[in-house]
């Protein structure tokens, strides 16, 4: 989306306090000092030990498919799905599964709080084990121009909501990655305002499409891919589906997301997919398709209209589709 260079043009807001600066200046010694003479270390070694562990929940796969999320085209062969990520994370390249394996997954505290009757912290292989897992086949649409179709495993996020139960005050969903310096070598570039964030209405949430992903290919969820769960909204642009959730919060506010903090005029709320609303530095009309490397039109709301369209009817003055 970026560069991994902070982008000269633009302060994020959040290097303009006080606070952030002096935290900037812990990571900027690290960064350049024995942070990076540490990074083979870290970023190899120990990640292939950690690698080597299996999911907790490894068993719970694959998960039985859900026939009503068919497909129009051919899936996306796996060694791209898994190898080709985005994962800021762990680096801005697209590269990083081997990086990726430094995540500690288990056991992995997901913190649920804000509008809720009741504040909890669940271990999110327990959560998984208590939901209904199914498969979903979905398309999948990064804001960059490149296209997957892949299968899903996890559960309708509407499930989570009503595990959680948020007020009736509530009006959206927020939520977070982990932010691990330790094991997130991506971390390092303090530009960015981590931890990653995004957020969801109550209406999108709970909308059948918007789901859980805990796994992938009939697997558990490889690190890269997210682990141990993540959003899955596929009429949305691919940012929107963040990765490694550890904290969901409800909110009557509507939060700002990662990337919008960043680059509000390129990146918005919505985010939904349209091949007639141009990035303002490239096309949306079509995308590749990864592995083939072909290149097909992009449909509205990527193909879920009939599902997505009527949420937005109302919002017209937004910016529905950035
Ligand atoms: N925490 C976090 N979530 C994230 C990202 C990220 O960098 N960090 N990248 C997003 C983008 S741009 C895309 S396209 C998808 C990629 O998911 P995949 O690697 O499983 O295909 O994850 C999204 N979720
Ligand atoms: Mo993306």
């Amino acid at each position: 989306m970026l560069t991994s260079c902070p982008p000269s043009w633009y302060l994020p807001e959040h290097c303009a306090t006080d606070e952030t600066v002096f935290h900037n200046r812990r990571r900027i010694i690290k960064t350049l000092g024995l942070g990076t003479a540490l990074l083979p270390a870290a970023g190899l070694i120990a990640p292939l030990a950690r690698a080597a562990a299996p999911s907790p929940s490894a068993d719970l796969y694959p998960a039985k498919r859900n026939s009503s999320y068919a497909l129009d085209r051919p899936l996306t062969d796996e060694k791209h799905a898994l190898n080709y990520v985005n994962f800021y994370e762990f680096g801005s390249s697209k590269d990083v599964a081997p990086l990726a394996q430094s995540l500690e997954i288990a056991p992995w505290q997901l913190r649920i709080d804000g509008l809720v009757e009741q504040e909890i912290t669940v271990d999110a292989h327990d959560l998984i084990r208590k939901m209904p897992l199914e498969e979903r086949l979905y398309r999948h649409r990064c804001v960059e121009a490149w296209s997957m179709a892949v299968p899903w495993s996890g559960f309708a996020m509407k499930a989570l909501l009503d595990f959680a139960k948020p007020l009736s005050s509530a009006r959206y969903v927020v939520m977070e990655t982990l932010a691990d310096e330790e094991t997130m070598p991506g971390l390092s570039a303090f530009w960015y305002p981590w931890p990653y964030v995004e957020g969801l209405t109550i209406e999108e949430a709970t909308n059948e499409l918007a789901f859980i992903g805990t796994g992938i290919y009939g697997k558990a969820m490889p690190k890269q891919n997210g682990a141990p769960i993540r959003l899955v909204v596929p009429w949305k642009y691919g940012f929107k589906s963040i990765k490694s959730i550890n904290r969901i919060t409800f909110s009557d506010q509507r939060p700002k997301s990662f990337w919008e903090q960043i680059q509000g005029r390129e990146y918005g709320f919505w985010a939904n997919v349209n091949p007639e609303v141009s990035h303002p530095r490239w096309s949306q009309a079509s995308e590749r398709v990864l592995g083939t490397n072909e290149r097909v039109p992009t449909l509205l709301y990527n193909g879920y209209g009939d599902q997505v369209a009527h949420l937005y009817t109302g919002l017209k003055d937004e910016r529905l589709f950035m």
